[in-house]
């Protein structure tokens, strides 16, 4: 488990590097035109955001390894009925994962929303389901009682439900404006992102919240998925927006 953490740690760390130096590629100053100018600021907003991304999972990542970002969290299992705790569990709660995911999960619906030309009110409601998805998860991961923890789940899945639905609908109608390539793309990286995120509240199910698989196993699952939700989703969008901008001109 530990390995795993510092693994995910420096692989965090070298992508935030590559990411800032491809920001940096990004002229902003010696542009031919004022579009052009606009153009090479959006594209390095897309550069910031990714290696924004990138940099608090490494600090995360840092916390979790090294031992902060965890904490030892008892649920109560079995009590009489006048409240006497005969049975508890005792397991450990990395809630820095929920700090990380609170500020980047909203970063990464950024980045999709503006590829897709989501408008201003749009994105503000993504991000709110998602802020209210990710604390209330947390809100579930530090519940004491397993009822009262499932029911944090289940207002984490209705807002997971909305976010689905605001990306998928709103964004493709969004995208629709713009040229072939770009709806294209959107299509497959909005695709590749609702699979992966709903692999989350699964892990989370099997878990933290059924306690089916131990603490290691949750922590090279949830490995697994931040390695392709951040730096692979990361390259991803970065390398194929550059060439995408490179051979379309832009009206
Ligand atoms: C929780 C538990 C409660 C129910 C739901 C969840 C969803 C979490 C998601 C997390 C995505 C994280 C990403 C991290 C980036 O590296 C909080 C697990 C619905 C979708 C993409």
């Amino acid at each position: 488990g530990h390995k795993t953490l510092w693994v995910v740690c420096v692989l965090m760390g070298i992508s935030s590097l590559a990411f800032y130096a491809m920001a940096m590629r990004v002229p902003v100053v010696g542009a031919h035109n004022r579009r052009q100018l606009t153009e090479d600021q959006q594209k390095r907003l897309f550069h910031i955001i990714t290696a924004f991304i990138t940099t608090t999972a490494f600090l995360s990542y840092y916390a979790m390894a090294t031992g902060s970002g965890v904490n030892l969290h008892t649920t109560v299992i079995k009590e009489t009925k006048l409240h006497v705790i005969t049975e508890v569990v005792k397991r450990q709660v990395y809630w820095a994962r929920y700090v990380d995911w609170s500020i980047t999960t909203p970063l990464l619906l950024l980045d999709l929303s503006l590829l897709a030309g989501i408008n201003g009110a749009s994105i503000l409601v993504l991000m709110f389901s998602d802020v209210v998805m990710i604390l209330t998860g947390l809100f579930a991961a530090l519940s004491h009682r397993e009822a009262q923890g499932w029911g944090w789940y289940a207002f984490a899945c209705l807002a997971y439900l909305n976010i689905v639905y605001q990306l998928g609908y709103k964004g493709r109608y969004a995208v629709a404006n713009k040229d072939n390539k770009t709806t294209a793309f959107f299509g497959a990286i909005s695709l590749f992102t609702l699979l992966l995120w709903t692999i989350y509240p699964i892990v989370w199910g099997i878990a933290d919240g059924a306690r089916i698989v131990n603490v290691d196993g949750e922590i090279i699952a949830y490995a697994v998925l931040d390695i392709l939700a951040k730096p692979v989703f990361g390259f991803w969008l970065l390398l194929t927006h550059d060439s995408m901008s490179r051979t379309t001109p832009s009206i």
